[in-house]
């Protein structure tokens, strides 16, 4: 029907714009903030997962780690000196009873190596967290444009 497509036609341009935008989820005392990453053309190259993580709970929790069926390796990683992308291994992210922590380039982050697929802008794929008080849960994460990286919030 006539009106029916017309209507799809409207609706498609809306999604796609939202899907670049902050999305969050809360998961008992935490809030898991926009995880996202850029867009790859090379499987072989690892890449940084970034999000913010708020805990309202009033008790430290800590985030232990990371799996995703999109990579074979997710690891914890703090901020490299040379290469963004090659900082040391790290047993665990420290979270404040309230409070916040950035996981980001140039700062402790989760790095994903052996990608199953190329990333493209506006794919999304599941994660799960393991936070040592929290328990497991899976988050999105979105996947943006490289030119983001040019924003200085990034
Ligand atoms: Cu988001």
């Amino acid at each position: 029907m006539l009106l029916k497509s017309f209507a799809i036609v409207v609706v498609t341009p809306l999604l796609v714009a939202t899907a670049a935008q902050a999305h969050s989820q809360k998961f008992r005392k935490l809030e898991i903030v926009h995880p996202w990453c850029i867009e790859t053309n090379d499987t072989a190259k690892p890449i940084i997962v970034s999000m913010t993580i708020r805990n309202a709970g009033g008790r430290p929790d800590k985030l232990l780690g990371a799996t995703t069926p999109m990579a074979a390796k997710a690891e914890l990683r703090e901020a490299g000196a040379a290469a963004e992308t090659e900082g040391k291994a790290i047993g665990a992210v420290a979270l404040g009873g309230h409070g916040e922590v950035n996981l980001k380039r140039g700062g402790p982050h989760i790095r994903l190596s052996g990608m199953k697929k190329q990333l493209n802008p506006y794919d999304s794929f599941l994660m799960t967290l393991v936070f040592q008080r929290a328990g497991k849960v899976e988050v999105e994460v979105m996947v943006e444009e490289a030119s983001v990286l040019e924003a200085p919030d990034k």
